[in-house]
């Protein structure tokens, strides 16, 4: 299997004033994170807003990005859906677009049963020849069974790893270490450095949209052995996180792109506008990087 290590932009959907899906801007935004050097990107995600796209719009963002990337970068569809139908259909467009992997969060709202989850990753796996990174993250699903899900997996070849967004880095670990290697991804961006601490491949996260050149600072460094410069630049990276938490995640990065020469207009509802508080922050961010 090809190497997956690396650092992905959790892609951001860029939107019109009029709500709509921005195709151009999106194109643009993923050239900045290769042209500076991020590993790949991972498309549809939360970061991406996939959730509050239509199924129709997220199979077009990953023809666009497909299509436009063709093969500069990795690239992992997130395709994740309550509906075990809906996320088949998403990774078939995926597939046909060039994609080298899916995703899915598992589906979430009615408390699954196990078994329910384990059919569900099977089925989106049968259904096209790519390889499947589930998407851990218990926060937002409320699911946290992954390591059975995993295990359960853990024989198929179509298993290619997974992308953790949670604060245990003790399942990080022992995601590393079954009894076959799989990739491992950070996912939470103010944890990086802990998280390739425990073994971890590389990261995918939100920050790596407007601040790629902190995160490879991060990522380098870590690899080549110098920890104090990787924990330096985690910090950095950690300031601007910190500051960034209160008015919005998402509606910051969106903010401070904006403030980088690179529009991609606002969050959609229900997340709220950004406060003028939360503009002044924004842009005294993008003035630091
Ligand atoms: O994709 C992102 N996860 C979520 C990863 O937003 C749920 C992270 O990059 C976070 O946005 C980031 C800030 O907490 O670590």
């Amino acid at each position: 299997m090809k190497n997956f290590q690396g650092v992905y932009a959790a892609l951001m959907t860029p939107f019109s004033a009029d709500g709509s899906v921005n195709y151009e801007a999106l194109k643009t935004l993923a050239d900045h994170c290769i042209d500076a050097g991020l590993t790949g990107l991972y498309v549809g995600g939360s970061t991406g807003e996939g959730f509050l796209l239509t199924e129709e719009e997220r199979m077009e963002v990953f023809r666009v990005v497909g299509k436009h990337v063709g093969g500069k970068c990795n690239l992992f569809a997130h395709v994740g859906a309550i509906s075990t139908d809906s996320a088949i259909r998403m990774a078939r467009v995926a597939e046909s677009s060039g994609f080298d992997a899916v995703s899915a969060v598992a589906p979430f709202y009615y408390s699954f049963p196990l078994e329910a989850i384990k059919t569900y990753y099977g089925d989106i796996m049968q259904a096209t020849s790519l390889p499947m990174l589930m998407y851990n993250f218990p926060n937002a699903g409320g699911f946290n069974g992954m390591l059975d899900v995993v295990n359960a997996f853990i024989q198929d070849e179509k298993l290619l790893g997974i992308k953790h967004t949670s604060q245990n880095l003790f399942e990080l670990e022992q995601f590393k270490h079954l009894s076959r290697d799989l990739f491992v991804f950070n996912g939470f961006d103010e944890m990086l450095v802990a998280g390739l601490s425990m073994g971890a491949d590389g990261g995918i996260g939100s920050t790596y949209n407007f601040m790629p050149h902190i995160i490879l600072e991060i990522y380098h460094s870590f690899q080549n052995g110098d920890i104090a410069a990787a924990q330096k630049a985690q910090e950095k990276a950690n300031r601007i996180i910190s500051a960034m938490i209160p008015f919005g995640v998402f509606q910051m990065e969106k903010e401070i792109l904006k403030n980088l020469g690179l529009p991609v207009g606002e969050c959609r509802k229900p997340f709220l506008p950004l406060s003028q508080e939360g503009k002044e922050k924004a842009k005294e961010i993008a003035a630091m990087l």
